[in-house]
């Protein structure tokens, strides 16, 4: 049997500073930059190996060559549900990669909204010496929703600070680091009387408005909600309606279903928000461990051994 041959790396649309390393990488492959959707769709028939985080969808059906789909993220949302793109194509995310930056980003988002350093930040502004007291964090109760690896690396920070920690996950198994975790249907048995949420579980049809009005009606008095995942899977009327008249007391959101976030967007002036922009992993270090895992997976696919991170395409993630 002849070996698999050496494939040619598409980028879509040119992951800048990431293609730059694969080339450095990869000094026998060639890697075309495809800067936009019309040089996309002209070359969507030759291309084997894509790397891409939103690549148009309807373009599938003339995808004859392709082999595999490299995501540099862990979300594979923008790609999947696909059911015109071949079924030998793999979809690839970079799940894995993504401590301990995110883990620390969350750990700064619940502090800087259990310390309320956006108020602060306000106040300094019109120069204003005013005291806030804020209670121990410790003996606080978290629930993260998503027990995947970077659920497990928040658990850590947060019981690190004293803070204990529940689970959600999609079956509802043990999973070390967690008190306790719940399966999907029974979340409200967590977040009932919680202090603190974090969002972290992939976007598929499954957890559309996963955390909406009933969720955000049980957590405590004064809890705090971070979204570090997807915008669709917490209901912003819900959230809005929680901040204003419910329980939840302050939310850091990093991503939204539209992103950039339109300036338009009421959640942009909502008190008690912080907004910022799905940077929640983003570092030098961590691009360059998306480039070190499409990298390895253009090498397997070269030698024909099994892809690495390969997402269950009917499970979504
Ligand atoms: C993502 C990521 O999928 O940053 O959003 O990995």
């Amino acid at each position: 049997m002849a070996p698999p041959s050496v494939p040619v790396v598409h980028s879509f649309p040119d992951l800048g500073p990431m293609v730059v390393r694969a080339r450095e990488l990869l000094p026998d492959t060639e890697i075309v930059v495809l800067p936009d959707e019309a040089a996309f769709a002209a070359a969507i028939g030759e291309i084997e190996v894509l790397f891409t985080f939103r690549p148009p969808r309807e373009h599938w059906a003339d995808a004859g060559a392709l082999r595999m789909i490299q995501v540099p993220g862990a979300g594979v949302d923008s790609i999947l549900p696909a059911p015109e793109l071949p079924e030998r194509v793999a979809v690839c995310n970079a799940i894995g990669i993504h401590l301990p930056e995110m883990a620390e980003f969350v750990l700064g988002m619940v502090l800087s909204l259990h310390l309320r350093v956006p108020e602060l930040v306000q106040q300094q502004q019109r120069h204003e010496w005013a005291w806030q007291l804020h209670s121990p964090l410790a003996g606080s109760r978290a629930v993260i929703i998503g027990t995947g690896h970077i659920g497990v690396g928040c658990a850590e920070m947060l019981r690190g600070i004293g803070v204990s920690v529940d689970g959600v996950s999609r079956s509802g198994r043990p999973v070390d680091g967690f008190d306790r975790v719940v399966s999907t249907e029974r979340r409200l048995d967590v977040l009932e009387d919680a202090d603190i949420v974090i969002v972290l579980v992939p976007l598929t049809p499954d957890t559309v408005g996963l955390v909406g009005r009933d969720e955000l009606a049980a957590v405590a008095e004064g809890a705090l909600l971070v979204d570090v995942s997807r915008g669709e899977i917490v209901d912003h009327d819900a959230l809005r309606w929680s901040l204003r008249e419910g329980p939840l007391a302050r939310a850091a959101l990093d991503v939204f279903e539209t992103e950039p976030l339109p300036a338009e967007d009421p959640i942009w002036d909502e008190p008690g928000v912080l907004v910022t922009p799905h940077i929640a992993a983003l570092s030098k270090e961590y691009f360059d461990r998306i480039v070190d895992v499409l990298v390895d997976n253009v090498h397997r696919l070269r030698s024909g051994e099994a892809l690495r991170n390969v997402v269950d395409r009917e499970l979504g993630y």
